[in-house]
This record gives C-alpha cells, structure tokens and sequence, in this order.
C-alpha cells in the first residue's frame, strides 16, 4: 500500500532504478510515502496556521499558481495575504520539481493545477454527504470535469503540534468499479452541453467524468459499503509527505489540521501502463470510450 521513501530534500536526485519503481507503485495504486521529507515553515508562515484565516464557505484555502491568486481566505491583512501566496508559491514550486525529479517521463505532459491549504480540523468539519472526505471515494469534481486526465497530489502535513493526518484507504479502483459501475445511469442526453451552457461546468462533461462522478457520490452515499469495505488506516505523520493519485486510490481523511497540497493532471496515454489509468479500466467494463 505504501512505497517508503528515506528522501531529506525537495532536491534530491533519483537513480533510475528507483524512477522505475516510484512510477511503478504509483500507477497501481500504491501511496508514495517521504516520512522524512517536511515542508518548512518561517516563523512569520507559523503564524498563518490558523482556521480563522478560512473562509468558512470554502473546503480549503486555494491558490491558483498560474495567475497568483488566493481564494477561500478571510481577516488577512494585505502583509499576511502576501505572505501566504508566497508560502504556497513556494510549496507548489518544490512539489513540481519533485515530481519531476521522481516522474522525469511524466514532466513534459503535466498540467499543473491548484494548491491547496488546509488549516481547518477535518474531524469537525460539517459538511453534506457529497463533500464529506471523511467518507471512502475516488476524487472526481462537480464542476471541474478533467476528461480523463489524472489527478496526481503532493501532500506535506505541516501541522505544528506534531498531529497525525489520518487517512482510510480502500479496496483498489478496479474493484470499487465492479461493485458500483453497473448501477450507475447513463446521462439524459444533451445534460453535458446544458451543463456546460450554463457554466455549471468549466469544461465538458464527458462520459468519463459522468462515471467518475457518481461513482465518488454513491461510494459516499453508501453507509454499509463505508463501514463494510476491505480498508485499512494509514497515518501520516507531521513533517511526513506522500503522493497519491486520488482519482485512482480509494481514500477518506478522518482526522488532522493543516497540510499543504498540491495537484497536477497527467493524460493517460502519458502513462507507463495507460490501462492502470481510471478511464481505461471503466471503459473496459462498459465496453465504450469515454471521452
Ligand atoms: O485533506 C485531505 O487529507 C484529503 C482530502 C481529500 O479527500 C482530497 O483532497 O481528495
Ligand atoms: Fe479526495
């Protein structure tokens, strides 16, 4: 389930041989796991660990690396929100290199995507069944169709008090496919094009994305399949980093405070084995492309 890592530093140079394995494990669903590897903090960052700086309406603090802009933040002053964009700037910089340097056939074909801080206590977050990650699912997003594109995440457990973040992980994705693929509807026709219409969408949904997206909401909505499937507790450690790909990698997070994150998408076909990816294997058991 987990690959271990001895890694020390965000610039370290791997032989080829561990390339090899890295990508390996990580395209079967396995969690790449750098107990030793933290992402440190300034003294004046410390001080932005804190819930209040969330925007109570938003799951995580966000950071947009393209266009250098914070969302999800409250009562910051204009020093703090600097400081902050600076803060993930700076972690979105080192995770990309590290996937890099890890993933060297990956670089060209990545798609960086957002970064993340979640200072908020997951434990005690109320949200609706759909949005709650303490529940087992596979990530897929309502409004952000990714077309087949995978969803690769660096995560860095920055908590100051040496809190575990704690996570479920569940049965491999083939088999969280077999068990809730065949009772999923296909869309009413001409739903995609509305949806896209109507902005509800920043993108097309395509068939993968429908899939992939009742998958994560039924797997959540299934109160037996929670408590009953094949699932084991992983804890991650403070100063501990792990990358996972959460659309692949059946996963809940039940307890802890403040990690840093960052996403980026790789196309299947950029893949070492393509038919590893999500989209492949559910085109394989509904016998038709996807996208
Ligand atoms: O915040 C976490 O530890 C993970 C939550 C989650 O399910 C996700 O980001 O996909
Ligand atoms: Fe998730």
């Amino acid at each position: 389930m987990l690959q271990t890592f001895s890694t020390q530093k965000w610039d370290e140079t791997f032989s080829s041989s561990t390339q090899q394995q890295a990508i390996c494990n990580l395209e079967r669903g396995q969690i790449l796991y750098f107990p030793q590897l933290a992402f440190a903090l300034s003294p004046e960052e410390r001080n932005l660990l804190s819930p209040i700086y969330a925007d109570p309406h938003s799951k995580n603090i966000s950071y947009q690396p393209d266009n250098n802009k914070l969302w999800g933040v409250q009562h910051l002053s204009d020093e703090q929100h600097l400081q902050l964009k600076l803060m993930l700037d700076r972690f979105c910089n080192q995770a990309l290199d590290f996937i890099h340097a890890l993933f060297p056939q990956y670089a060209q074909y990545l798609v960086l995507g957002r970064t993340s801080f979640r200072p908020v206590q997951i434990s005690k977050r109320q949200t609706s069944y759909r949005k709650d990650d303490r529940r087992l699912h596979v990530d897929a997003f309502p409004s952000a169709p990714n077309q087949g594109k995978r969803i690769l995440r660096v995560f860095c457990n920055i908590n100051p008090h040496g809190e575990d973040r704690v996570w479920r992980i569940g049965e491999p994705f083939e088999q969280v496919a077999h068990r809730f693929i065949p009772n999923i509807h296909k869309p009413f026709p001409g739903s995609a094009v509305c949806l896209r219409f109507l902005k509800i969408t920043k993108s097309y949904r395509t068939l993968y994305d429908h899939y992939m997206l009742c998958l994560h909401n039924q797997m959540k909505a299934d109160e037996s399949y929670q408590k009953k499937a094949q699932q084991c507790e992983v804890r991650f450690p403070a100063g501990s980093t792990w990358i996972v790909q959460t659309d692949q990698v059946s996963h809940a997070a039940m307890e802890g405070q403040y990690t840093v994150e960052q996403t980026v998408h790789l196309p299947p076909h950029a893949m070492q084995d393509e038919s590893r990816s999500p989209l492949r294997i559910l085109e394989k058991i509904l016998k038709q492309p996807l996208v």
